[in-house]
Parts: C-alpha cells; sequence; structure tokens
C-alpha cells in the first residue's frame, strides 16, 4: 500500500485543484474513527459534512447495502422498481410531507426546490412566467450549480462563471423585516438554512424561523428550508426547524439520507405543492434507485432505533459548556445546536494551523472563512468520547498564541 505522502502526491498531480485538503489520507472508517495508511486513529470530527450522522460502515446500513447488491441497483424511472414507493413513503412517514422526489446530490435537491416553486408560483399563484422571484439570504450555501452559485454571495463560489442566473433577491439572514420588505407580487419563495453552516454554523434568534414562517404564509410565497446538513438528527432534533415547531412548505434533504454510503438526496412537500410536477418535467437517472432507497430505509430507521437526535442534543450541550471552559484568549465564542458546533477565533486568525494540530493529536476537524472550526462527530459518538475529544482540543487550544 502507498504512503500518506505518495498518495496525496498522486492526487494533486491528476486531480484538479478545486479543494485545499488537510494533509491527511483516511483508508479506513468505523464508527466515529478513521484510519490512515500508516495505521493512525482519529476522531472524525467533521463528519463529511454532516452525511455520516450514522457513523462509518453503520453495519445495519452496509448489511442493507449487501443485500440490496444481491437483487437489483439500478432501472432508472422508466419502469418503476420494487423499493422506490416503500422508501418515499417512510420518507414522508420521517419528514410529516405527503409526497417526496428522490434526486442524489444536495445541490439536485434544491434545484429540484426551486423549479417547483417556479411552476408553482405560474400554475398556482399566477406569476407570469419569467417574472418569479425567489428571494434568499447572503452567506447562503446550496450547493455548486450555476443557478445557485448565481446568488451565492461568496466570491470564491462564485467569481467568473457568469452569466448568471437571474430571479434570486438576496437580502441579510436572520432579519424577518428584511424578508417582509423584499417579497413582491411575483415572489414565489424563500430559500433558507435553518442554520446557515458554511457561515459558520451561524445559529439565528429564537423566534426568526416562526416570524420567516408568518411572513411566508400571510404572503402565500413558499418557505423552503434548505435541511440538508441541518438535517436527519444533526441539531438534536430530527429537523433544524422543529427547534421553533416551524413547518416549512418544502424541504430539501440530502447528506445523512444517504447514511454516508453515497448520495442520496430529495425534496419533501404537500401534494398541493408537489403536485406541479407532470411526467417529462423533471427527473434523474440515478434519483430513486433501489440501491439508494435501501440504504436510504435503513439510514433513516438507525437515526430512530438509536435515538440519534436525543443524543446530539445532550452531547451537544455537554460539549458546548465544556468548550466554553478552555482557556484561550484568541477564541471569541462557541456556538451551535445539537452536534452542529463551532469556534470562532479572532477576525484575522487562520485556523489552519490548529486544525493540523488537532490531525496530529489524533481529531480531524476543518476550518471555514478561515477563523472559524467547525466540530460535527457522527451522532452515535458516547459521552465518553466525545469527553477524550475535549481533551485533545484543550491541550491544542492552550497552546495556541
Ligand atoms: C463541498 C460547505 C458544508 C449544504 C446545504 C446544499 C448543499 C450543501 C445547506 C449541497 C453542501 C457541503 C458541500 C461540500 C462542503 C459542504 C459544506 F462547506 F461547502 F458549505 F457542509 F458546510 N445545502 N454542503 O451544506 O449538497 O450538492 O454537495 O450534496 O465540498 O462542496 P451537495
Amino acid at each position: 500500500m502507498s504512503s500518506t505522502q505518495e498518495i496525496i502526491k498522486t492526487t494533486e498531480k491528476y486531480g484538479a485543484h478545486n479543494y485545499h485538503p488537510l494533509p491527511v489520507v483516511l483508508s479506513k472508517g468505523k464508527g466515529i474513527w478513521l484510519t490512515d495508511p500508516e495505521g493512525k486513529r482519529y476522531m472524525d470530527f467533521l463528519s463529511a459534512y454532516s452525511a455520516v450522522n450514522q457513523g462509518h460502515l453503520h453495519p445495519r446500513i452496509i448489511s442493507a447495502l449487501k443485500d440490496q447488491c444481491k437483487r437489483l441497483t439500478l432501472t432508472s424511472r422508466a419502469f418503476h422498481n420494487d423499493l422506490l414507493g416503500i422508501f418515499l413513503k417512510e420518507l414522508c412517514e420521517y419528514t410529516g410531507y405527503e409526497m417526496a422526489l428522490p434526486m442524489n446530490t444536495g445541490a439536485e435537491a434544491v434545484e429540484t426546490a426551486m423549479k417547483m416553486a417556479r411552476r408553482w408560483g405560474v400554475e398556482k399563484k399566477g406569476i407570469k412566467d419569467g417574472q418569479q422571484e425567489i428571494i434568499v439570504c447572503a452567506e447562503n450555501f446550496h450547493g455548486r450549480t450555476i443557478t445557485i452559485i448565481s446568488f451565492s454571495t461568496d466570491p470564491d463560489a462564485r467569481i467568473n462563471y457568469g452569466p448568471y442566473a437571474p430571479g434570486f433577491i438576496i437580502i441579510p439572514y436572520n432579519d424577518p423585516e428584511a424578508l417582509r420588505k423584499a417579497i413582491t407580487p411575483n415572489t414565489c419563495a424563500f430559500l433558507v438554512e435553518p442554520i446557515q453552516g458554511e457561515a459558520g454554523v451561524n445559529v439565528p434568534d429564537a423566534g426568526y424561523l416562526k416570524a420567516v414562517r408568518q411572513i411566508c404564509t400571510k404572503n402565500n410565497v413558499l418557505m423552503i428550508a434548505d435541511e440538508i446538513q441541518t438535517g436527519f438528527c444533526r441539531t438534536g432534533k430530527k429537523f433544524a426547524c422543529d427547534h421553533e415547531n416551524v413547518k416549512p412548505d418544502v424541504m430539501t434533504l440530502g447528506k445523512a439520507l444517504g447514511g454516508g454510503v453515497f448520495p442520496v438526496s430529495a425534496v419533501v412537500a404537500q401534494r398541493k405543492v408537489m403536485d406541479v410536477f407532470t411526467p417529462g418535467t423533471h427527473g434523474s437517472t440515478f434519483g430513486g434507485n433501489p440501491l439508494a432507497c435501501a440504504v436510504a430505509r435503513e439510514a433513516l430507521r438507525v437515526l430512530d432505533d438509536e435515538k440519534l437526535a436525543d443524543n446530539a442534543e445532550r452531547l451537544g450541550i455537554i460539549f458546548r459548556e465544556k468548550m466554553k471552559k478552555i482557556r484561550c484568549p484568541r477564541m471569541q465564542l462557541v456556538r451551535g445546536k445539537g452536534l452542529l458546533n463551532a469556534v470562532v477565533f479572532d477576525k484575522n486568525f487562520q485556523a489552519w494551523d490548529v486544525c493540523v494540530a488537532l490531525k496530529d493529536h489524533g481529531l480531524l476537524a476543518k476550518q471555514t472563512h478561515g477563523n472559524i472550526i467547525r466540530f460535527a462527530p457522527p451522532l452515535i459518538i458516547t459521552e465518553r468520547q466525545l469527553n477524550q475529544a475535549v481533551s485533545i482540543i484543550k491541550t491544542v487550544f492552550q497552546k495556541i498564541k
């Protein structure tokens, strides 16, 4: 087997340089643990950006994958497969919606929700086609397609990819008044992350989502919550909107729906919205494939059976409490919900070296925006393991000058 250094060299030589990963190679995973080619073990405190909520190689999910591999993997949607219906039924029961549309990646789910909203705007709200407006928030992250980056405010994600898709209005996050003012008769939807992930685990004020819900209802605007990162128990409830008992009209789902195995995404909505889709108006070759259905069904069951929302809620409180006690003058604040947390350092602080030091001490986490480190372990983590992680973080943070 090749060494870490050789593997990185090959990857950098042949792979496009659209990432700058930490200098670590991972070749095995189990639960919260990852192993490099030299056999060094690390605690995973990124969880593939919350796609591995159930932990690496969850035995039940892997077994569902293997069993289905012996039967059928792909049919396309030209024919029915015997697992799609039951998967969508269970997803609807899990989420509390009437209908679901399966895709693969998160970006595709967001594209699907926006297509649905624009069509709904014309066919149900009476907006003229071409005039539909979707309101979004500054510092959003919803994916990397041309349409989605058209309304990004992050120069790295956006620059030199024009011409950009029109029809998007950007307002500040966490500002209900801005939403109220931005709505016009042509507004079909407001697309919002219940907690902004890439922005550095930006938790809005209590009451924000509730206010958004009311404004959308009053103005006949679809509230689309992007729960791709925050969903499936990550924040201590099934969905982040549950913290405020808010039910969006539409949710985009992905990441952990695939159980850490492969991309499975979906849009859920009530029938009166979802029924704007008619045969031929949207689709995907791999969306809803039987292998994805088998994996996602088991991924959902594991979340429930192992009470991962409760675990995330309980351990999240402990984590933030302990993190706040660490003495580190450059650390400004600790924030988050459940097991989606971040530490914010001074404005011009570069957290890269801290992440490298954490890696050397056996914990993997990634910085965002230079001065923020996100901490998001698999939700199966135990209190003991969490304490072990905090003591690693403490050791590293106390040495920061
Ligand atoms: C990468 C960020 C996280 C998402 C929300 C849609 C998508 C994402 C709320 C698109 C994806 C990923 C993409 C990944 C890094 C990661 C990320 F830093 F880029 F912003 F998690 F915070 N909505 N987020 O967070 O889902 O199409 O990727 O399946 O490397 O780009 P996707």
